[in-house]
């Protein structure tokens, strides 16, 4: 990797934490409305991984979704708006924080039930196997996603059927404020 790479990482990383900051400020002056769900500490983990896909895979993800959605290259202006509500947004103001989804860069989003989207990367995965594409998929979600069914159901399915799909866990040690060690034995 050379320098110029490593800072285009770097820009791509603190963009994201600007953008939230900012989204934080929003919030508590009630511009931003419903949920907040903030990816600060957590942008190497898109920023890295995103920058290593094929342009034709697709990304998936859970609610703590605006550094996935800003790294894919969804505009900038477009992801506030939608924060906002706003008709300009990239899912026209009707999926705000938790819904970010932008389809022309197969960004899925964006999903608030915890770990249902497992079993919708397993058939993102599915169909282009099917299809005898070389695309893949990258689905990340929370350590707290890990004691769902559907985390159990798709790895499974994946496994048995060989899918193209990288399953990324964000364990940031906690699932709502329950420590990992309390809610997981594994
Ligand atoms: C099916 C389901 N059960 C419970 C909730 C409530 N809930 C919201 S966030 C969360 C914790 C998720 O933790 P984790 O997956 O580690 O994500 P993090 O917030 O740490 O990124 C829970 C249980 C939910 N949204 N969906
Ligand atoms: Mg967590």
């Amino acid at each position: 990797m050379d320098k110029t790479t490593y800072l285009h990482w770097y820009r791509q990383m603190v963009r994201i934490r600007r953008f939230e900051q900012k989204c934080s400020e929003l919030y508590q002056l009630g511009k931003i409305g419903g949920f907040l769900h903030l990816y600060i500490g957590q942008e190497a983990v898109a920023v890295g991984s995103i920058n290593a896909r094929q342009e034709n895979d697709h990304i998936i993800t859970a609610y703590r979704d605006h550094g996935h959605a800003l790294t894919v290259g969804a505009d900038l202006n477009q992801v506030m708006a939608e924060m906002m509500g706003k008709a300009t947004g990239v899912n026209k103001g009707k999926g705000g924080s938790m819904h970010l989804a932008d389809v022309k860069r197969r960004y899925w989003g964006g999903h608030a039930v915890v770990g249902a989207h497992l079993s919708l990367a397993t058939g993102l995965a599915l169909a282009e196997q099917y299809n005898g594409t070389d695309a893949a998929v990258l689905c990340y979600f929370g350590d707290g996603a890990t004691n769902i069914g559907y985390f159990h159901e798709s790895l499974n399915l994946s496994g048995v059927w060989q899918l193209p799909v990288l399953w990324i866990c964000e364990n940031n040690q906690y699932g709502m404020g329950t420590s990992v060690k309390r809610h997981s034995s594994a």
